[in-house]
């Protein structure tokens, strides 16, 4: 995996040098480049920031050097890095950085991060990059740090120790907190009855020192589900969809009514706002209104996925009406903290199985800046048709295979 870092500070990065980072780097598995922004600056005091238009606090880091510093990334594109890296702009107003954000990057083959400082980074710069990558704003949490800096460290740490080969013992990636969304067990080692100082004397519990492994297993299970409802509870309705192979089971589904409509008005602007860098940057379709969402209603049938009475996941289907023998699949929707895991491809697999025997072709029709959900469709067996009906959407392709029965 190629990883491209553009700071100000080139040295807060110098402890992916280390570790297990470190050696991923020595033993190939990770080719890292950082690059200091002040080398894309033309003045005698390498300025890369100004005062706000507008007014207020802080500076605002200049869109030249940027744009000059990733036209330099994107040079450096090579065979094994493909066309241009997914961009990660680390900062507090992103999107949550989580476990299964750290996975979806893991397959990417090459990242890079802006490294923003002061009050950020002019907002030209997210709509130049957005034309020439795909642009993530990722947080690390709801607190402020100085910089990106830190957070490119602790962003690299979790996708790096995903890869194969970094991470020695793989089983080990799987029994951790966070993976199927719940805190992990607590762990006991040698001696099984242990005397602090003060005398006094602490057990294991006795269900580990048995060698039942099954009774184990159930105890381990508890001990998560009590301990992220002890501490996390905000995990828990996430960890009910990720349950099973198909994460959709397991919440309620119905056929949409006109009274869902304003709900799904909501879920469709949030996953607008998850398309792109930044809200303002919507593009270019027009605000849709309830209205519009309740004369769609009517002409197509959308399915609605509920957890706990919160709409997470829909999808509208319908037959052809020029094509009768295509399934036109649309609005494919899930929450963005549900997103990656799993449930975009089940809820996909879903929307096909609910066309009648007669159809023959499944049309998928989504934004054509929903990467995540290109790179998932590709997976599942769809080819780019062409550009759909919508303003900025793409149309995708997939022929049914024939029924085992049919021959
Ligand atoms: Cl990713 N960046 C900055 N500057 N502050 C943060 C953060 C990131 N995540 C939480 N706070």
């Amino acid at each position: 995996m190629r990883l491209d870092v553009v700071s100000i500070f080139p040295d807060y990065l110098a402890p992916l040098d280390l570790s297990l980072i470190g050696k991923a780097r020595r033993d190939g598995i990770i080719d890292v480049r950082v690059h200091d922004l002040r080398d894309f600056t033309h003045d005698r005091h390498r300025t890369v920031d100004d005062t706000p238009y507008g007014g207020g606090a802080g500076m605002v880091m200049k869109p030249q050097p940027w744009s000059e510093a990733l036209t330099h990334v994107l040079g450096s594109a090579d065979e094994a890095s493909g066309p241009a890296p997914i961009l990660v702009v680390p900062g507090p107003g992103g999107q949550r950085f989580d476990q299964a954000r750290a996975r979806e990057l893991a397959e990417a083959p090459w990242l890079a991060f802006a490294c923003g400082r002061y009050e950020g980074i002019d907002e030209r710069v997210y709509e130049w990059a957005a034309e020439r990558m795909e642009v993530r704003v990722l947080s690390l949490g709801d607190y402020v740090l100085n910089g990106g800096e830190v957070a490119v460290l602790a962003m690299t740490e979790a996708i790096v120790r995903l890869l194969p080969g970094v991470v020695g013992n793989a089983e080990s990636l799987v029994e951790e907190s966070h993976e199927g969304g719940l805190l992990e067990y607590p762990i006991y080692t040698k001696p099984s009855a242990w005397t602090d100082a003060a005398g006094v004397t602490r057990e294991v519990p006795e269900v580990l020192l048995g060698g039942n492994h099954e009774a184990i297993a159930t105890w381990r299970h508890e001990q998560r589900l009590a301990r992220t409802a002890a501490r996390r509870p905000d995990l828990l309705a996430a960890a009910a969809t990720a349950q099973g192979p198909d994460g959709l089971s397991v919440l309620d589904h119905a056929v949409a009514t006109p009274a869902d409509a304003g709900e799904i008005l909501t879920l469709q602007k949030a996953c607008r706002l998850e398309m792109v860098a930044e809200p303002q940057h919507w593009s270019g379709a027009p605000a849709e209104t309830v209205d519009d969402v309740r004369a769609d209603l009517a002409s197509w049938t959308t399915h609605t996925f509920r957890s706990e009475g919160r709409l997470v996941a829909s999808v509208r289907v319908r037959r052809d009406p020029v094509d009768p023998s295509t399934w036109q699949i649309g609005r494919l929707m899930v929450v963005p903290d549900l997103q990656g895991r799993g449930l975009e491809r089940a809820l996909l697999e879903r929307a096909e199985a609910l066309g009648p025997a007669d159809i023959t072709r499944y049309r998928l029709s989504t934004g054509a800046d929903q990467q995540p959900l290109l790179r998932m469709s590709k997976k599942a067996g769809y080819r780019t048709a062409g550009p759909g009906e919508g303003p900025g959407t793409v149309d995708l392709t997939k022929r049914r295979a024939a029924p085992p029965s049919s021959r």
